[in-house]
């Protein structure tokens, strides 16, 4: 490493002295300079603008039909959807613009480059030209960003009606933790303070004095999520800042210390049933060659299965990249026999007062 770097710095050295030798042959006045372009030269480098720019459109063509297929799939959300549509409309406008704004570029370049005898006019302003270029994006733009707003207050409106299950999202350095509101659907108040109560069993910090938090269930290996029912999330963080993650569900909200934030989203597709999906499975079978390929190599893999996964997206620490909690969407039937089987704060305590 320090080999390489040395190299690199000595190389930059080189071209740093070239360019200066280079600046103080141009100061030389009266000499004349090979270095000088001349028409030829000009015109070799409109050209070259002209490569330039199908070397970007190709380079993007290639871009997208090599790791098009790494993208996310469809949303799993109800409100998913139109986190998509404004993220594609946005895209195709920028690609649009952009397409119209390089491709006149790169030929002004190549039209107006140096030739011998022509000179530059000076053209002072147009206040019509700079009407049209001024109107034209405040107007795009006005759109976009109303439009953005408007989906933003959509997605963004957290309200407990239609009867959601309220889940707490407890992040902390560097694992999740789920509390489920259990049947009075009101999460306990909870303090870092209690941290330690039962001997360090009480690794959500309940306050074991509210009634609210006996029913609450934690769970610190799986979420489970009801299929078509609005889950209200009330995320916390017990260390530093954290984000809770849900790509499929195309959600995402800061864990703050010493607050509560809030993120709400109805998923619509099982697990089972993204499993079933042939995009889906077409990419666990091309993850699943690459391990097979690792392994033959000594590594020790498992075969990949699809799951859905709430990620952490601040870097928050060494093992923040392993930071993930396996999220399972099922039927109502299915969440429920779940839940019954798991032990209540309440339960907890009470085995502790025996
Ligand atoms: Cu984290």
């Amino acid at each position: 490493m320090t080999a390489l770097l040395t190299i690199i710095v000595l190389i930059l050295v080189a071209i740093a002295v070239w360019q200066m030798t280079k600046i103080f042959e141009f100061s030389q006045i009266g000499v004349e300079n090979a270095q000088v372009a001349n028409d030829k030269d000009n015109k070799l480098n409109g050209y070259l603008m002209f490569a330039f720019l199908g070397f970007l459109y190709l380079l993007t063509i290639y871009c997208l039909a090599k790791w098009g297929r790494v993208l996310l799939p469809e949303a799993s959300s109800a409100h998913g959807k139109d986190y998509d549509t404004l993220m594609m409309v946005s895209m195709v406008l920028i690609f649009i613009v952009q397409a119209i704004t390089q491709t006149l570029l790169h030929y002004f370049a190549f039209k107006y480059k140096g030739e011998k005898g022509k000179k530059a006019l000076f053209y002072a302003d147009n206040d019509k030209l700079e009407f049209i270029w001024t109107i034209i994006p405040v107007i795009t733009l006005a759109g976009l960003i109303l439009y953005g707003l408007y989906t933003w207050t959509t997605i963004m409106d957290i309200n407990e009606e239609d009867d959601p299950i309220v889940i707490e999202l407890y992040a902390q350095q560097f694992n999740w933790k789920a509390r489920y509101a259990g049947d009075d659907n009101v999460l306990g108040d909870a303090n870092v303070r209690f941290l330690s109560d039962f001997d360090g069993q009480n690794v959500l910090g309940i306050d074991s004095s509210d009634p609210n938090g006996m029913d609450d269930i934690i769970s610190t290996t799986e979420l489970h999520l009801p299929v078509n029912r609005k889950v209200v999330f009330k995320m916390r963080s017990q260390d530093v800042l954290h984000s809770a993650y849900m790509p499929h569900f195309r959600a995402q909200m800061n864990c703050v210390p010493g607050m509560i934030t809030q993120f709400s989203f109805t998923p619509t597709v099982t697990t089972e049933e993204m499993r079933q999906k042939p995009e889906i499975q077409e990419k666990v079978k091309h993850i699943n060659e690459l391990r097979a390929e690792r392994r033959k190599k000594g590594e020790d893999l498992e075969n990949w299965e699809f799951d859905y996964l709430l990620l952490c997206n601040k870097i928050c620490g060494t093992s923040h990249f392993n930071m993930q909690m396996k999220i399972i969407v099922e039927s109502e039937e299915e969440f429920n026999t779940w839940i019954k089987e798991q032990q209540t704060f309440g339960q907890m305590v009470a085995g502790n007062e025996n």
